[in-house]
């Protein structure tokens, strides 16, 4: 892997910072780190037991894999990707929605120890680009359509003008492109496969600038955070756990999501659309034991719970996170369903808490639970980075056996969002109740929650800026009882400039290619911002001017 230069020697950058060698020696002495890769383990389980299903893809017809079957299938892919020059280190974005050939090709490309990058079904033209230029991609994997969108023009686009990439694979009707149905299925010609510590995916980060931010996580940490999931969650091989989320999520790919799941020699049930209507047939169709959802879509399958015909007596476990569970909605979960509820507030660059099974019901509902790992180390400051006494909110800092040092390629960005201890700043406010479970008061960094799905105002701001009428703008989260956020733009408009109504503006946005969710719901035009006391624009300011008060407050 990627080592820390010595200083004063011309190594070359390292492409992000790793663990320092007495960390890493910690973990393992501890036995957090195994020595693990996750084609290793898929070698493992397919061998012990072969003809467990692994995976059932409903749709459009059922299709199951057993764990030799995709054992077999993943690491055939990957010796056709490895005739076709794809190999150790290279990156290649991967942008499918919860179908059976996710799940093929990230472990094709684990086994090769090329890195997938986990698009999201909802990305466009602006995040794509950014992806295969940034990471310097040599594939892009895609299905043809997907609601209702194809994918296909935009990666004509997208390829021709990023020059490293050299091949869009396509689930489906290939058009111009290569049926990923073509890679030969080679039996044999497998290079050796990554080490533990080798990185084995770029994940997204929710961002707060311009532009996303890549995470990236190695074998070693990424499967100690699945083990310690599996175990707080007891999943075990008679867990059937319902991806509804987008499988390049963090939550429903780890926390224990589909990989949790696999490590634990259980069945992955993928749902192709997370509403209700789609969901609950399949709960009871394949006897579903678990899934984990963000909290609005929680109240809508509490609401049609009430009233179903389907069977959800399987259900175990439901986890809900991403984003702030109201503590009315959540007493409201474990009666709907009849199953048990777990918060989970956890983050793609490392640190996840959960609740616990045998946290009483009040902490389940009213905080968002404990780290996994005893060397989660947890530090609650203030603004100065002094530690607040127990009870009083803070920043939370965070490091631990699978939270990264640093982002990938980003070393100024890195100076800012880690101490020069290694703790991660995550941005979010926090305190700890007397038991150590953490509840998040709110966020300080500048990032709206929206529902789960995250905007980085910055990168919509500048959108909106490039339009020639446009002054200034800023872009806020206004409280909702559905999504707990939405977006608002405040837009000031250039003197004498072409009048502009807010559906232009929307569509500006919408136009420039970028997800449908970072689209601002509401858009507001003013003569000034409201400032702080330094000048700056007061986004917490701005918030109070929209709505009588977010959902909780969004800085402390
Ligand atoms: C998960 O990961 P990301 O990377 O999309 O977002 C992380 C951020 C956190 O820093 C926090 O601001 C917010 O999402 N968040 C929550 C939360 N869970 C996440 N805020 C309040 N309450 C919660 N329960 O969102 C993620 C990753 C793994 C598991 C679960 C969620």
């Amino acid at each position: 892997m990627t080592l820390t230069p010595t200083p004063g020697t011309d190594a070359p950058e390292p492409d992000a910072p790793t663990w320092p060698a007495e960390f890493a020696e910690r973990y393992r002495a501890a036995g957090h780190w195994r020595g693990e890769t996750f084609g290793s383990v898929l070698a493992e389980r397919a061998a012990a037991h072969p003809d467990r299903i692994a995976v059932v893809d409903p749709a459009p017809e059922r299709r199951t894999w057993t764990y030799r079957e995709l054992e077999e299938r993943s690491a055939r892919l990957a010796a056709g990707f490895a005739a076709r020059g794809i190999s150790k280190g290279d990156r290649v974005v991967l942008q499918l929605p919860n179908v059976g050939e996710f799940v093929e090709v990230a472990f094709a490309l684990f086994r090769l120890g090329a890195l997938p990058v986990y698009a999201l079904p909802a990305h466009r033209e602006t995040e794509i680009a950014y992806f295969c230029s940034f990471t310097e991609a040599v594939a892009y994997v895609i299905p043809d359509r997907h609601a209702g969108f194809d994918h296909r023009d935009l990666a004509s686009k997208v390829k021709a003008d990023t020059p490293t990439l050299r091949h869009v694979f396509v689930v489906g009707d290939p058009g111009e492109h290569t049926p990923l149905s073509d890679v030969p299925r080679e039996a044999d010609g497998l290079p050796e496969g990554p080490a533990p510590d080798d990185l084995a995916f770029l994940q997204l980060s929710g961002g707060t600038t311009g532009v996303p931010k890549l995470i990236p996580r190695t074998h070693d940490d990424y499967i100690y955070s699945l083990r310690g999931s599996d175990e707080i969650c007891g999943v075990d091989a008679d867990t059937r756990y319902l991806v509804v989320l987008p499988a390049a999520h963090n939550f429903p790919m780890s926390s224990p999501g589909w990989l949790g799941t696999l490590y634990a020699g259980g069945t992955v049930v993928l749902c192709p659309r997370p509403d209700a209507a789609t969901a609950f047939p399949l709960v009871a169709a394949e006897r579903v034991t678990m899934t984990g959802m963000v909290p609005p879509l929680a109240l809508l399958w509490t609401q049609a719970a009430e009233d179903t015909e389907h069977d959800l007596s399987s259900l175990r476990l439901v986890l809900v996170g991403g984003a702030k569970y109201s503590e009315a909605a959540a007493r409201r979960l474990e009666p709907a369903l009849g199953c048990r509820l777990m918060q989970v507030f956890g983050m793609a660059e490392g640190l996840v808490n959960y609740t616990r099974l045998d946290d009483d019901d009040e902490t389940v509902v009213t905080t968002q639970g404990l780290p996994i790992s005893p060397d989660d180390e947890i530090r609650v400051v203030d603004d100065a980075d002094q530690e607040v006494p127990d009870g009083a909110y803070g920043h939370l800092l965070t490091r631990g056996p699978y939270t990264i040092r640093g982002y990938w390629r980003a070393p100024e960005h890195n100076a800012r969002s880690f101490t020069s201890d290694g703790f991660y700043r995550t941005g979010d406010i926090v305190r700890r109740t007397p038991t150590g479970h953490l509840v998040v008061e709110g966020r300080a960094k500048d990032q709206i929650n929206r529902g789960g799905e995250k905007i980085a105002p910055e990168e919509i701001e500048n959108i909106i800026l490039s339009h020639p009428s446009v002054h200034d703008v800023s872009l806020v989260g206004v409280a909702d009882e559905y999504l707990g956020e939405r977006s608002l733009a405040y837009v000031i408009l250039r003197e004498g400039a072409e009048p502009l109504k807010a559906p232009a503006v929307r569509r500006l946005v919408r136009e420039r290619g970028v997800a449908a969710y970072k689209v601002p719901d509401l858009v507001e035009f003013v003569d000034a911002f409201p400032q702080t006391g330094i000048g700056k624009v007061s986004k917490k300011g701005l918030r109070s001017d929209a709505a009588p008060g977010p959902a909780a407050p969004l800085q402390h």
